[in-house]
């Protein structure tokens, strides 16, 4: 009796690896930003078997991926917190082997996400050996924990059902808020532009690096992708460009010299808590 199998292995017996589907997910959650939360809150409710710097293995098995989450940020504490609540436990039932990079932009200069995020990348690889990046803004929440923070076969997009654009993708070509590549795929397509100063278009230009790299998006169902945003007003600093709509129509020409290859910025500081690993960076301004 003792050496049957058990009905529901939690690892694979010859790999040691974690199982495909992960075994605790819940499925549709609840989530809701209507009062702010407190830091001993989110370290009181999150923190258990987390280590230094927000990483995570799974204890009983080895997970099949290297998982590096990097957020664009600046001034935005009350949805970190947000963040960091939900997501950790999420995370955790996921399975994966992960650590939580904030990557804050110093200074008051125009804000810069796109080449934020090819800091995290750059940076979170000082760090360990990742094999997986999830690009994610500080104030959306996925609302089905099916939607796996881990990188497939093509680049994916994974916030395609957000509330504020009534459950569904509010143009075809959408890979705004949450996405995921591997180092592989982010490699391929030289990274993500570092030229779109302040709001918009940069997603739009990633997109099209996916697409001219002869690679296709890969994206949850409208079920499995909902996502909740924070509401909130617009940031100092983080206007609508008006030059950036007109740049995404030379992404083609643009994309091999404006990317991994030219990334200049520099680390002021380093910053590790139990929960999340913020480095503060200065992104060399256009000015
Ligand atoms: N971000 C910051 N700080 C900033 C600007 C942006 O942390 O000052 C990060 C953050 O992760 C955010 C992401 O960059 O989620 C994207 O920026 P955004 O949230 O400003 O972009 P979004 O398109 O909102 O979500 C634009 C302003 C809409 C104003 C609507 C007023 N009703
Ligand atoms: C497009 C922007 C994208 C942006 C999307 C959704 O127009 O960067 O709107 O914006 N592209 C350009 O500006 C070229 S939202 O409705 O969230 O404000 O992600």
């Amino acid at each position: 009796r003792g050496e049957e199998a058990p009905l529901f292995a939690t690892n694979d017996h010859e790999s040691g690896l974690c199982p495909e589907f992960p075994p605790g997910l819940v499925g549709p959650l609840l989530v809701e930003f209507n009062k702010p939360r407190s830091w001993n809150e989110v370290t009181d409710t999150t923190s258990y078997s987390l280590s230094l710097g927000g990483r995570f293995k799974p204890p009983d098995c080895i997970a099949r991926q290297k998982v590096a989450i990097i957020i664009p940020f600046r001034n935005r504490e009350e949805h970190l917190k947000h963040w960091l609540y939900y997501m950790h436990p999420i995370l955790k039932r996921q399975q994966l082997d992960y650590g939580v990079y904030v990557i804050n932009q110093q200074g008051e200069d125009i804000f810069n996400r796109a080449k934020l995020l090819n800091v995290g990348y750059v940076e979170a690889l000082k760090d360990y050996d990742y094999d997986c990046f999830v690009f994610s803004d500080v104030d959306l929440i996925p609302t089905d924990d099916n939607n796996l923070y881990k990188c497939f076969d093509n680049p994916r997009h994974l916030s395609v059902a957000m509330d504020k654009f009534g459950y569904r993708l509010p143009y075809k070509t959408y890979f705004g808020g949450v996405s995921s590549l591997s180092k592989e795929q982010f490699i391929k397509i030289n990274g993500f532009p570092n030229t779109y100063w302040g709001w918009g278009g940069e997603d739009d230009d990633i997109y099209k690096r996916v697409v001219y790299n002869g690679m296709s998006v890969s994206r949850p169902d409208l079920v499995m992708g909902k996502y909740k945003m924070i509401k909130h007003e617009r940031d100092l600093h983080n206007e609508p460009n008006p030059v950036n709509p007109d740049k995404i129509s030379q992404t083609l020409w643009t994309m091999g010299k404006d990317g991994l290859n030219t990334l200049e910025y520099t680390v002021t500081e380093i910053k590790k808590t139990m929960l999340y690993t913020m480095i503060t960076v200065d992104v060399h301004g256009p000015l």
